[in-house]
């Protein structure tokens, strides 16, 4: 009898996907509060075949060299700029992740994001619930509206598509994004393809949902925020290394442009002192775009599927494949 494969896990998960793991595998849980740190990934990596992680753990070279015995790394995520795919793939370790299952979540949680940023959503509740809300004046907490206005979607992968696909009930003027390529489904959801130029320059919102990759990082740097309008909104809420965030923090400043509104952010946790967590023009989410119960549970489920497929020789739900 061969010995079940080892998988070892670096946070807690749901129970169907723990149980689903149990039935093929003899799995080891890091249960610590905060994530495991490098050292302690690093021995039990030795004898495990399979990795189940997320965004915050870091897999590079250091970490797979001791890791001889691994099969596959599945990671609870659709972003992977925090594995080395290079490198993975040249030790012939298979890769899973989980795409589509969070495209609604992350999408509605975007669009709600935008809107607590431009009506100006959390800052109104404090002033309600502190004492702040005194008599009604024609243009206290006001911000701009997204009727008639100008989004740009930055990356219209999955994401970007189904945001497009949210706002359109909210009688835009226009719809437009940014991306490498051409995407054919843009022409049914009603978006035009513009540059880069001009999606900095002419919209009123700006939505990024692009991946991080060489090519993204710091893509809104001082030029960009420049070129905005000064009414502009800004929201993120595909990876903080796509800002430059000194540059934005000093745009807001500024009033370079009227309002950000962050999912994500760099680091993460965003330390206490940071910037911007003193601007009343920014919006701090703590990396919730995924973070719909229905959603993470099928991550979850994924994530453990794409090992078990590993070991039982059949295809995996999400291979990535680069
Ligand atoms: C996750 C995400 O919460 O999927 C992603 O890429 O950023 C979020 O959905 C996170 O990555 C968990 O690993």
């Amino acid at each position: 009898i061969m010995a079940k494969p080892r998988v070892y896990i670096t946070r807690e998960v749901n129970d169907e996907s723990m149980n689903l793991l149990k039935q093929t595998c003899d799995v080891s849980v890091w249960s610590g509060s905060a994530p495991v740190s490098k050292a302690e990934l690093m021995k039990n990596l030795k004898d495990s075949q399979a990795l189940f992680c997320t965004l915050s753990d870091k897999i590079d070279k250091e970490v797979l060299d001791v890791a001889t015995n691994l099969k596959v790394i599945a990671t609870m995520s659709v972003g992977y700029d925090h594995l080395d795919v290079a490198e993975i793939k040249a030790k012939g370790i298979r890769i899973g992740y989980t795409p589509d299952v969070l495209t609604d979540a992350t999408a509605e949680l975007t669009v709600g994001l935008l809107l607590a940023t431009s009506r100006r959503l959390f800052e109104a509740n404090e002033a309600a619930k502190t004492g702040g809300w005194s008599s009604w004046s024609p243009f206290w907490m006001c911000g701009p509206g997204l009727s008639q206005s100008t989004v740009g979607v930055v990356g219209f992968g999955r994401i970007g598509q189904e945001v497009a696909k949210c706002l359109k009930p909210f009688n835009l003027k226009r719809l437009t994004y940014y991306n490498r390529s051409e995407r054919k489904e843009a022409k049914e959801i009603g978006a035009d393809k513009v540059d880069f130029n001009e999606l900095l320059t002419e919209s009123d919102f700006i939505v990024v949902t692009c991946a991080l990759t060489p090519e993204t990082k710091n893509l809104f740097n001082q030029e960009a925020f420049k070129k905005m309008k000064k009414s502009a909104v800004f929201v993120n809420t595909s990876r903080g290394g796509v800002v430059d965030q000194p540059a934005l923090v000093e745009a807001l400043q500024t009033g370079e442009i009227w309002g950000a509104g962050l999912d994500v952010m760099t680091p993460e946790p965003l330390p206490l002192d940071d910037p911007l967590l003193k601007l009343k023009n920014c919006v701090i989410l703590p990396h919730i775009g995924s973070a719909s119960i229905q959603t993470r549970n099928k991550m979850g489920l994924m994530t453990a599927q794409n090992i078990v497929a590993v070991f039982k020789n059949e295809e995996m739900p999400a291979e990535l494949i680069v």
